[in-house]
């Protein structure tokens, strides 16, 4: 255990020591962002994936008020099939462990137990941002504050398209967030590769991201660095449709009174039903495709 309070999973431990790769994943995105089993199934190909490209894959959560970095078969399975596990932003940090909770972390609160725990690269599905609806409800992740001051390198397809997608970029660029795309000059819409919405920094190889990432570090700068990874073609859903579900989400959500930590887990379940599963589809294609880069860039990292 290198920081107190921290159980490091021995082969993340042994990576770190030895400066190998190592990629961060959340867990909320398990116990919160998809159903049982689907979720463990995609829990478990994350981890092949990540170790078939030659890193160390750290799921990270807290079991038990113990901050777990990487978590073994049994543990990925209590966090997949444990309905009553906290989710745990940045600010439910110090309540969850301090009550002996269990709770999966969220993108902000992955991300600083991922900076602490010496890991650079995180990779999760989509970070949230500004709700819909904002200048009534308020409502922006957390996320957004995490990025604007934890220097890590986090790899999604965008913001989940369930966001108002400009506002969340304007949010970003007041953070001063760099939002780098990958392969694209358009913040990808999750779901769908575009969002009509034009990044002013895109980048066509790993080797340009670490140049970029090691630049910002050397003047101490620190914001993450947002990469934005579009889901692949063949798993995309068209703007056209999708667009259907997330108004009827939006409406459900509204007339179901849904409001904090609730609305996400309720939108993205209600458009995977809406879609018949198809969403849920996408959202697993994106984020293993996410998980993929990630190590690609934890891999460069580290050589
Ligand atoms: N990406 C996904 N599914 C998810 C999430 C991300 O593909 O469920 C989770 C992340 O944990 C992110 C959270 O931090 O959704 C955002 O929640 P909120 O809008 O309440 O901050
Ligand atoms: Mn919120």
């Amino acid at each position: 255990m290198s920081i107190n309070g921290f159980l490091i999973h021995p082969d993340v431990k042994k990576a770190l020591k030895n400066n190998k790769p190592v990629l961060a994943m959340e867990s909320t995105i398990l116990a919160h962002g998809m159903p049982f089993p689907d979720n463990l199934a995609f829990a478990k190909s994350s981890e092949v994936l990540v170790k078939s490209m030659g890193a160390i894959p750290a799921t990270i959560a807290i079991i038990n008020g113990r901050i777990k970095i990487g978590l073994d078969e049994k543990e990925l399975e209590f966090v997949c099939k444990n309905k009553e596990i906290h989710k745990t932003s940045l600010r439910d940090l110090g309540m969850v462990i301090s009550e002996n909770k269990s709770g999966a972390t969220t993108v902000s609160a992955t991300m600083r137990l991922a900076y602490l725990a010496g890991i650079d690269v995180f990779a999760t599905g989509g970070i949230g941002g500004v709700h819909h609806n904002y200048t009534k409800n308020m409502d922006a992740s957390q996320d957004l504050k995490a990025l604007s001051n934890i220097p890590i390198i986090v790899v999604s397809s965008g913001a989940k398209s369930i966001l108002d997608l400009p506002k969340t970029l304007e949010a970003l660029e007041s953070f001063s967030v760099p939002v780098i795309g990958f392969k694209t000059k358009e913040f990808p819409a999750f779901y769908s590769r575009n969002s009509g919405l034009m990044l002013n920094n895109y980048v066509e190889s790993v080797e340009e991201i670490i140049k970029q990432y090691k630049a910002s570090q050397s003047l101490k700068i620190n914001s993450a660095f947002l990469i934005a990874n579009p889901i692949e073609k063949k798993d995309e859903i068209s703007k056209n449709e999708i667009r259907s579900y997330i108004e009827t989400a939006l409406l459900l959500a509204e007339e179901n009174e849904i409001s904090g930590k609730s609305v996400t887990p309720f939108l993205l379940k209600t458009v995977a039903d809406l879609s018949n599963g198809k969403c849920l589809k996408a959202n697993i294609s994106l984020a293993l495709n996410n998980i993929k880069l990630g190590t690609e860039i934890a891999v460069a990292l580290a050589s």
